[in-house]
């Protein structure tokens, strides 16, 4: 597979034996390559321990040097006889674009280059790697020369989006290659390289054979159609391939015994899964057993299995050992291969090694060890055992020859094959490969040493291991051999037909599963391995029990090195493991780590979010912005005569009432020029709605977005709700750009807006801007830093145009402006600041430095203008979104950890870091329920397990999108700092999700208080499933939105932000589950509460036969002085006359007496209750009692303590032509208290709280008034004394229903 890498630059070519070795046959030379030290790219998974240990990178493979195209370009691939295609990076791949990192050195193929190029794929595949990184791609014809032979007609994969420098030549089956992740593409095989070879007539048959040199050594071969004499010793056997489900896919071959050799004897190794199912996998540089035989091998060998590295490692100088496995293939007489020691041990990284820091390898240098356990098959043989043994392949007669290889052979003798179909040549068939079923033959009890084998630990001699035939594994030979497995198939691949498939793909993906470091080795095996053996007393009593018993007795290969502790060592191992993975995880090292690559992937990211006052052009503006960084085709208007709708506005609803109801995510990729280059900036963009109903969208897009565009109209400047997002961001900590749009209209006035923002959100601005030309004579800006004007031309405005020549009439206006932006800027920054003192003028990058510095820091917002609509102007905007908004580097995300009393811990945005995120926002959408979750810290990889630090379930992450609008891109990994939503995750909105690594949690968001509600039913019952089904939806998508059922009235009742928000769920219902619903009258969430302090002195006192009822309460009363929207309460008891159990059955009682308030039955607040005195029965108290007692003595006092309504004051906007303004002043006048008028040229803006009754219905009263041209918000501002007749009625109405309910 294409793990293991190589590079060596400079001897590419060298030694490759590239040589047409006579008719038949093509040869061609293998490299061994190692990675070199610098080569940084590599670097960037070898990031965390755990990281460094699963990146094969870093041991090396086997490279073949090839041509391809007309004319031939160099490419250099990894040979793989685990999979049939050829795969090569295109010249365009990630990695091959980066300088940095030195390109794609083995070579990358540029399509363009070729005139043969032509693609045939259906589509784009998916590759994916061992390392779950993935490549896409496309299938494509072209010339292919290996080895000086040309083949016409290749097909090949080109991988697009790789950052794997190197790609791979598969030799495997020509199973189909080109599954796809796709839905466009179907799977489909092209013949691969031997079958061309054929059909080209360069070989006779569709067969090869493979040398692999040893570690030490560089070079192999390929031979395509013929064998090489001289490169093995002893017979070369032929055994069988086993197909899968009836067909030949991979070179899966039994493998039927294993013996550990030492100078001190031989062991027969003995596994559960006998005969075992292994692939033989060029392309795999381990070796992977089933888990118990992998543990034996262990053992043997003296390796440890570290569980924090889930790798078995072992101490680097057993490289020396002279021990050897002998592996045994198809039955007792077959072929069998030894494999030494220096072939097992390899470096884990290639840098400094880890050092064993305690038990019997202290002090030693850590390797990995070269067999690995897995547990479910195919097991795989990879190159640490191919690499002692000559390998033909006949995929016709689906045959294997294997011999011992001879590493050092100089000489060559090929013999072709002599026809297709001929038997390999030279090739013995094993003898009893019927058998190859049988489980191996076992002389002695595992573990029992033989004679000569001793160690230093002791248990040395055969008679006394036969007293104590202590055994690891799982199978009790004693009961087995009568037992034959002759009659049964062999157990290879009985997989379900899903399955199948996967199965069928390649052998390397169940080998990605393996490694990408979560499958592999069960922690159990771990302990087992340290912790307890089991002992068959003797064979007359073969039952098992566990005892504590030493892994003794256990023979090594070396003299130098004593028996091992298992236990000390693989601690020791752990123990380092994660001393230098917590210095790895700290921010600085991370950072220290990132690459150049990564460092500039995070300093083009912005996340940003687009907020205003309703109806101000977000829609709009966020539409250009599609546009012209290509994500849309065409601008449709929000309310356009197309009747297609804005992108972002998806919903139906938005559509026809033209306002944004849900925010919408998209991402777009803008290139900017800087300095002549273009620099592309990748934007994730959120579009909030501004009507205040549905503020929380604005709330969550604020809590995890690094900055914002506040987009202002030229006309209105700050408005009610720019003033609600102005807290908004504020809360949040997040900077911001203006954008003041609808320069085109009548009346437009920057300036007064620029103002409006200093004075109004006294949030220091400037502009950096001017206009040219106004309202319909609006053309463009002068930029005050570059001094330039800025226009656009063509097709809506695509292009800018900028021009050094400013227009005449404009030269004073812009040198004062851009004074005053100076001037506001040495307000806020310090560097300025001292350049004004010293009278001298910044440098234009002086300037914007100090724009950036101050608007991260929140102390000033840059001012830019334009027309959306107009298509004017909103590119420079962008740019200032690149220039002045910051990257997720540069703001502090705090988590809080709770291993530690909570407190709080920076988040860095850097892929190396272990993941945090938060899901922000729920949204159900036809293909299931996705989540966006916000990336603080590490990457998100498709397929990888999530924890949910609030339920602390595991949950897998299957999908990846990007979403644009309601449309979505899949990808298989987002970076740190990034948005992304995820499918198939069951959570709140606000939960923390980790990678289970660090117990974080992130801050939830502020979600306001509902103000109204409405009593909601179906009109028909056989609607109440679909009902039930969209309210569930509706209230996990929007904590704003609330639902209960009355108790009394069982009606149910829904609650939110206002009559608007309520109106479109109604409506939603209706729309997207055909539930049409009755309402009925919006209702306002009235509070009660009291004004004075009252003592109250209550006795219950009840007998009916049988234990009674008894509590008596004393105490006060009273408006509660911290906080008059929060309730109180306090003992004040002395001396125990009420106990401290029967206090918290007040307290409880309190608590629910203020659920439903004495007057109206809506919540009481601002009150405080006393207890300071009370009485107890011997028999009779109880909690009950008491809590009953509370409540009733809250409930009298309450009327005497002045107990009263209070209703939701609004704060009311109200903007419409000036000429409306008394119409307006006899509207408000009726409702509410004003509190601010604002005459501006031709509009007039009214403030006034309003109580929320008086408010329904006010959007008809408002039209009528002012000819349709009025507009008002409104937004929860505070709770007061409802008027005293309105109190009264409230409270008759009330008596009323519930008289009548008791009496029915
Ligand atoms: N004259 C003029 N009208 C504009 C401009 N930009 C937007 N509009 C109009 O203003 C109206 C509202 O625009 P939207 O883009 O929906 O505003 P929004 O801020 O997204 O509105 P909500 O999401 O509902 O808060 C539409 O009719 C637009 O055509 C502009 O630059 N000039
Ligand atoms: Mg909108």
């Amino acid at each position: 597979m294409k793990r293991t890498t190589a590079v060596a630059l400079g001897s590419l070519l060298a030694g490759a034996a590239q040589a047409q070795a006579g008719s038949g046959v093509v040869q061609w030379g293998i490299q061994k390559r190692q990675q070199p030290q610098d080569f940084t790219r590599l670097r960037k998974r070898a990031s965390t321990f755990e990281e460094v240990v699963t990146n094969e990178d870093t041991r090396g493979g086997y490279f073949a040097t090839c041509k391809m195209g007309t004319p031939g370009q160099d490419l250099t691939l990894q040979l793989d006889t685990g999979s049939s295609d050829i795969w090569v990076p295109d010249s365009s791949a990630k990695v091959c674009r980066d300088i940095n990192t030195g390109g794609c050195t083995l070579g990358t193929f540029n399509p363009s280059k070729s005139t043969t190029f032509e693609v045939v794929g259906k589509g784009e595949f998916d590759i994916s790697y061992v390392d779950g990184s993935s490549s896409t791609g496309d299938y494509f014809t072209d010339v292919f020369e290996i080895g000086g032979a040309n083949l016409q007609n290749m097909t090949m994969g080109l991988g697009l989006k790789t950052d794997i420098a190197y790609g791979l030549v598969g030799v495997g089956y020509a199973l189909n290659e080109a599954i796809v992740g796709n839905t466009q593409s179907a799977a489909e095989a092209y013949p691969n390289l031997p079958v061309n070879m054929v059909k080209e007539g360069l070989i006779n048959s569709v067969a090869y054979s493979l040398w692999l040199n040893d570690l030490d050594a560089n070079s192999g071969s390929i031979l395509f159609g013929g064998i090489d004499t001289e490169k093995y010793v002893g017979d070369l056997t032929r055994i069988n391939i086993y197909p899968t489900q009836n067909v030949f896919t991979s070179f899966l071959v039994a493998l039927t015994s294993l013996e550990a050799t030492s100078p001190s004897g031989s062991d027969t190794l003995t596994s559960q899964k006998f005969p075992i199912p292994v692939v033989l996998d060029s392309g795999t540089t381990l070796s992977y057993l089933p888990t118990d035989l992998a543990q034996q091998v262990w053992k043997e060998a003296g390796a440890v299995y570290s569980p924090e590295f889930q790798l078995a490692v072992i101490p680097c100088n057993m490289q020396n050992s002279a021990g050897f496995f002998s592996f045994g293939f198809a039955g007792p007489s077959g072929p069998r291969i030894n494999v030494t020691m220096d072939e097992l041990v390899l470096d884990i990284t290639n840098g400094q090694p880890p050092v064993f820091n305690a038990g019997l390898y202290k002090g030693q240098n850590a390797c990995e060890f070269g067999i690995q356990n897995f547990s479910t098959s195919p097991y795989l043989l990879g190159d640490t055992f191919l690499r002692s043994a000559y390998v033909a392949y006949d995929l016709v007669n689906n045959q294997i020859g294997i011999a011992a290889t001879n590493f050092n052979s100089t000489k060559s003798n090929v013999v072709p094959f002599p026809s297709s179909g001929a038997p390999i040549p030279s090739a013995t068939a094993a003898p009893d490969q019927n058998q190859a079923t049988n489980i191996p033959s076992v002389a002695s009890p595992t573990y029992a040493a033989s004679a000569g084998f001793t160690d230093s630990v002791g248990s040395g001699s055969k008679s006394a291991a036969s007293s104590m035939p202590a055994r690891f594994g799982y199978t009790q030979l004693g009961q087995v051999p009568n037992i034959s497995l002759l009659s049964r198939p062999l157990p290879f691949f009985s997989l379900p037909p899903p399955l199948l498939r996967v199965a069928k793909m390649r052998v390397i993906r169940a080998v990605a599963a393996l490694n990408s470091g979560r499958a592999i080795a069960s922690r159990q095996g771990a302990r087992y391995l340290g912790l307890g053996c089991r002992v068959a007393i003797n064979n007359a009593t073969p039952t098992p029990r566990w005892t504590g018993c030493e892994i003794a007795g256990r023979r090594h290969f070396s003299g130098s090195f004593p028996r091992l502790a298992a236990v000390s060592a693989a601690e020791a191992a752990l123990k380092q493991a994660k001393d230098l993975a917590a210095a790895n995880m700290t921010p600085e090292a991370a950072a220290a780590r990132m690459t150049p690559e990564e460092v500039k992937r995070l300093s083009r990211v912005r996340n940003i979010g687009i907020a205003a006052h309703i109806d101000s052009g977000k829609t709009t503006v966020t539409e250009r912005i599609l546009y012209y960084t290509g994500r849309v085709k065409a601008i449709h208007e929000v309310r356009g005569r197309d009747g297609v709708g804005a992108k972002m506005d998806s919903m139906e609803l938005e559509r026809e009432r033209g306002i944004t109801i849900q925010s919408a995510a998209t991402f777009a990729d803008w290139p900017k020029r800087e300095d002549g280059v273009e620099e592309m900036y990748h934007i994730n963009l959120i579009d909030t709605p501004g009507h205040i109903d549905f503020t929380i969208e604005v709330e969550r897009a604020m809590r995890v977005l690094d900055g914002a565009v506040m987009v202002l109209c030229a006309v209105s400047g700050v408005q009610s709700q720019t003033i609600t997002v102005d807290r908004q961001m504020k809360r949040y900590n997040v900077p911001r750009i203006s954008f003041i749009n609808k320069m085109d209209r009548m009346g437009s006035n920057p300036f007064r807006v620029v103002d409006m923002i200093n004075t109004k959100l006294k949030f220091p601005a400037a502009a950096v801007q001017i206009p040219i030309g106004s309202e319909k004579e609006f053309e463009g800006v002068v930029d005050l830093i570059e001094m330039k004007a800025i226009r656009n031309e063509g097709q809506r405005g695509m292009n800018i145009k900028i021009t050094k020549e400013i227009p005449e009439e404009l030269q004073e206006l812009a040198q004062q402006k851009r004074q005053e932006l100076i001037e506001k800027l040495a307000d806020v920054d310090d560097e300025i600041a001292e350049l004004f003192l010293d009278e001298k003028l910044p440098t234009n990058e002086q300037i914007k430095a100090a724009i950036r510095r101050a608007t991260i820091a929140l102390k000033f917002t840059p001012v830019f203008m334009g027309s959306a609509l107009a298509d004017k102007s909103v590119q420079p905007m962008l740019d200032g979104v690149c220039d002045y908004l910051p990257n997720p580097a540069n703001v502090e995300n705090v988590a809080l950890d709770r291993a530690n009393n909570e407190s709080s811990v920076t988040l860095a945005p850097y892929n190396s870091l272990p993941f945090v995120g938060l899901a922000f926002k729920l949204e159900e959408n036809p293909y299931g329920q996705l989540t966006y979750i916000r990336v603080y810290q590490g990457s998100l990889k498709k397929g990888t397990y999530l924890f949910n630090s609030r339920t602390d379930k595991k949950v897998r992450i299957p999908r990846i999108v990007r979403m644009h609008s309601n449309e979505m891109e899949d990808v298989t990994e987002i970076g740190a700092g990034e948005i992304c939503a995820v499918f198939g995750v069951d959570c709140a909105s606000g939960d923390t999700f980790t990678d289970g690594k660090l117990p974080y949690s992130m801050s939830s968001m502020y979600v306001p208080d509902a103000v109204m509600s409405l009593s909601i039913k179906p009109k028909k019952s056989s609607d109440a499933d679909a009902f039930s089904k969209a309210m569930n939806r509706f209230m996990r998508e929007d904590p704003t939105f609330r639902l209960h059922v009355d108790e009394e009235s069982e009606e149910t009742i829904i609650s939110g932000m206002g009559e608007l928000h309520l109106e479109v769920y109604v409506e939603r219902l209706r729309r997207e589950y055909k539930v049409d619903c009755e309402t009925g009258q919006p209702r306002v969430a009235y509070r009660e509460t009291i004004t004075h302090k009252t003592e109250f002195d209550y006795l219950l006192k009840r007998q009916s036969g049988g234990p009674g009822d008894y509590a008596r309460v004393m105490g006060w009363i009273e408006p509660n002085p911290e906080n008059s929207e929060e309730n109180h309460f306090e003992s004040k008891v002395v001396g125990g006359t009420i106990p401290d159990k029967y206090l918290s059955a007040c307290g409880k009682g309190f608590e629910e007496a203020c659920d439903k308030g004495p007057l109206l039955g809506h919540k009481v607040i601002g009150t405080s209750l006393v207890v300071t005195d009370g009485a107890t029965h011997v028999t009779d108290s109880s909690d009950y009692a008491f809590n009953l007692a509370t409540q009733l003595a809250f409930k009298k006092a309450f009327s005497e303590a002045g107990g009263q309504v209070l209703e939701p004051l609004m704060k009311t906007t109200i903007t419409a032509p000036a000429e409306f303004q008394g119409n307006i002043l006899m509207l408000m006048n009726k409702r509410g208290t004003i509190i601010d008028t604002e005459v501006g040229a031709d509009e007039f803006t009214m403030v006034a709280d309003c109580s929320l009754n008086a408010m329904f219905g006010f959007s008809s009263h408002l039209r009528a008034a002012t000819q349709g041209k009025g507009e008002f918000s409104m937004e929860f501002s505070h709770y007061a004394a409802a008027a005293p007749h309105l109190q009264k009625e409230l409270v008759a109405k009330y008596e009323k229903e519930w008289e009548a309910k008791r009496t029915k």
